[in-house]
């Protein structure tokens, strides 16, 4: 009888492991800051065995909130506190440094928010979201609506291909009552730069680059546990 060697992790369960590994990063007796996404459910699963311990969190999205609330975890307004100690979130790319892109959960303004008010951001990924260079995963922009086309014809400019994200064959319409417009085709190899440079264009509410807001820590799920990369 030879030894089978076990099934190799599901996505599913990569996901989990770095949402429970995340629990480490959360000081008790604190509001926590929560971000959106599939990898975040899995950590908000996890949060709820230690709810007593938390004084609640920051949510980066209608969605977060609901499903932290049905788990009886206090959500408070990001106005009603001052500084978190961490961030928890998700990503759809982060590179070597700790830049992601973000936002295809539609949620990248609010997270952005909540980000900037933690003093620490620990990005849970599974190994697929690593890259070396941003850019394949199409980036994210929230945008005031009328302000679409013109956005779209600058991107083109840079050699991007972009439209605006449908739901049901209609424009989706963000948290904010915004519009996103997905862009693919770039290469983003100076995060910072183009961040910076994009935030200022008129009619841009977040681009999806998050390196102001990079990642403090990444836990990184692999067929061989959690990976901490900083
Ligand atoms: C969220 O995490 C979004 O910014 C990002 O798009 C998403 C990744 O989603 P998932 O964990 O489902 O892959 O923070």
């Amino acid at each position: 009888m030879t030894a089978s060697s076990p099934a190799p992790l599901t996505q599913d369960e990569l996901k989990a492991q770095v949402g429970r590994a995340a629990l480490a990063y959360v000081v008790e007796g604190e509001i926590v800051g929560v971000g959106t996404g599939s990898t975040v459910n899995k950590f908000i699963e996890a949060l709820a065995t230690m709810k007593d311990r938390i004084r609640g969190a920051v949510s980066s999205s209608v969605a977060s909130t609901e499903r932290l609330q049905a788990l009886g975890i206090e959500v408070f307004d990001s106005n009603a506190v001052d500084e978190l100690a961490v961030y928890i979130d998700g990503a759809d790319e982060i590179d070597g440094h700790g830049f992601m892109i973000k936002g295809g959960g539609a949620a990248l303004t609010r997270e952005k928010i909540v980000a900037a008010q933690s003093r620490s951001f620990v990005c849970i990924a599974d190994a697929s979201k690593r890259v070396d260079v941003l850019g394949a995963f199409p980036l994210p922009v929230e945008v005031v609506p009328m302000a679409a086309r013109r956005i779209m014809r600058q991107f083109e400019r840079m050699g991007g291909i972009a439209q605006v994200r449908e739901k049901e064959g209609l424009p989706l319409v963000t948290d904010n009552g915004q519009h996103i417009v997905d862009v693919s085709g770039l290469r983003i190899v100076d995060p910072l730069g183009f961040e910076s440079e994009v935030n200022q264009w008129p009619g841009v509410v977040t681009v999806g680059v998050f390196a102001h807001q990079r990642a403090t820590v990444c836990l990184l799920g692999t067929p061989d546990g959690v990976q901490t990369l900083r």
